[in-house]
């Protein structure tokens, strides 16, 4: 990539100091965290890479109409700026604030459950939608293309619905016991890997046939759009915006987690296009989960924040700079052969764990092995993507087994610079060259929901 001219399309006005800790303090740090790094405190970290969630830095645009911030309890004026821009990016008629992306899924999926055993079908379930799913008392069933788990090939999107699965799990399960249809875009389990528009367009095609409700789980909708626009035909010389109104158009319903690409730390949206019975039991639900409808769990100030996070999140200098800076790792990693997801996805590097520690059985976690490793080595955070954040099965309560095991390097937004980058790099080639030595974890103590953020470990002797 050629970087002679190109750097970071922002200058920094306020600054954050960073700590450095010694080896032998991160031994004692990573052992009082339980093995967990979720339990590490941040200002024992270096280079923070655990998630790109709520973790970017605001705009001074953003902070300026903070304060503007409206906090009135009941029809904030902010409530209807930011309406009125949510409206504008999905064409949708309806929406619904909410604090966060979970809590939009709490409030949302429950409302198409209307019966005992039915089925969500996503190209891929991230964790918390998946919990929500089996909260809601439904079962999650992803079915993303095969060519997501051939980590090595190439393939333009790789977080497509496999449409011939699909067609066949509705037919399968019946699609009476169906209650909808997911499409996280881009798909993060799968390794922030792109969805095509023709495949959201023929997932709604199908979806139309069998009358099945299609929801889009836009946390990143701006980098898959950015994705869409450099990489499919015919979206050469279209904006971000266009490209997007286009893809919402296809869906029913917008869920997002506005903690990623809507460059804010705390926020989430619920955007119903035009069924008005389901934003009524949305709404009503939103009133004791997350507050009343006019802010659903935001202050004023979120809401400003969040409205011109939204817009400068398709900005395309600023999607052309993130993006790079995480090809930019990936493809530092890829060369000094570590096994990686490629093409690099859109927020993250996925870091394949399997083929790293293949000597780690699943149920003792490689990739926690790994990125347990390369926080005693660099002081970098990571976090893990595998067995231990897919659970246990709901039914059988046995240890599931993910088809991939990654250690995720995640590139919060307009944070760091290329050099924290080359750290990380540094470290995780030195920790792949001692890979062999690296020891699996079993419980200490394993927490019953979304097991990953709470439990403890014990390294295996
Ligand atoms: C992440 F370690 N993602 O990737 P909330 N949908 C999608 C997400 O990526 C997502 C949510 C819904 C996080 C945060 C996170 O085990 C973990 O605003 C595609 O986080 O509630 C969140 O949005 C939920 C990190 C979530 C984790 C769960 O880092």
């Amino acid at each position: 990539m050629d970087k002679k001219y190109v750097a970071e399309p922002y200058r920094i006005k306020m600054v954050e100091p960073l700590f450095e800790t010694t080896k032998e303090e991160r031994i004692k740090l990573l052992k009082s965290a339980g093995y967990n790094p979720f339990a590490l405190r941040s200002h024992d970290v270096y280079v923070d890479l655990l998630t790109d969630s709520g973790t970017g830095a605001m705009s001074q645009q953003q902070w300026s109409m903070m304060m503007l911030g409206d906090e009135a309890y009941a029809g904030s004026s902010s409530f209807y700026r930011l309406e009125k821009v949510v409206k504008e990016i999905t064409g949708y008629q309806y929406f619904i604030p909410a604090h966060q992306g979970r809590g939009a899924e709490k409030v949302l999926l429950p409302q198409l459950v209307t019966k005992e055993n039915m089925y969500y079908i996503s190209n891929t379930h991230f964790d918390t939608t998946r919990a929500h799913v089996e909260l809601a008392g439904a079962r999650a069933l992803d079915c993303v293309i095969d060519e997501c788990f051939d980590l090595d090939k190439y393939h333009d999107f790789k977080g497509n619905m496999d449409l011939v699965k699909l067609e066949h799990l509705i037919n399968e399960k019946g699609k009476e016991n169906i209650a909808g249809i997911i499409m996280t875009v881009t798909n993060n389990s799968a390794g922030g890997q792109p969805v095509s528009m023709e495949n959201i367009r023929k997932t709604s095609e199908i979806c139309q046939k069998y009358q099945l409700k299609l929801i889009i789980d836009g946390a990143r909708f701006s980098e898959n759009s950015y994705f869409i626009k450099t990489r499919e035909k015919g979206y050469q010389n279209k904006t971000i915006k266009e490209i997007a109104l286009e893809m919402f158009g296809y869906a029913d319903v917008f869920l997002m987690s506005a903690k990623k690409d809507a460059l804010v730390n705390m926020g989430g949206i619920i955007a119903i296009k035009n069924d008005r019975e389901l934003f009524l039991k949305a709404q009503t639900m939103v009133v004791p989960y997350e507050g009343f409808p006019s802010y659903g769990g935001l202050s004023g100030r979120d809401m400003e924040a969040l409205a011109v996070g939204l817009k400068e999140g398709m900005e395309e200098d600023y999607l052309k700079h993130r993006l790079d800076q995480v090809r930019y790792l990936g493809e530092k990693l890829k060369a000094a052969g570590v096994p990686i997801q490629y093409p690099v996805g859109g927020h993250a590097v996925f870091v394949e764990c399997k083929s790293f520690c293949p000597h780690i059985p699943f149920y003792q976690f490689p990739a926690l092995a790994v990125t347990n490793e390369l926080y005693l080595e660099a002081g970098v955070r990571a976090v893990e993507i595998g067995s231990l954040l897919l659970g246990r099965d709901p039914d059988t309560k046995e240890n599931l087994e993910s088809k991939m095991e990654f250690m995720r390097l995640t590139i919060p937004r307009r944070v760091y610079t290329y050099n924290h980058l080359d750290v990380v790099a540094l470290g995780v080639i030195n920790v792949y060259e001692k890979r062999k030595e690296l020891k699996g974890y079993t419980f200490l103590e394993e927490a019953p929901i979304l097991r990953h953020f709470t439990s403890t470990f014990k390294p295996v002797e």
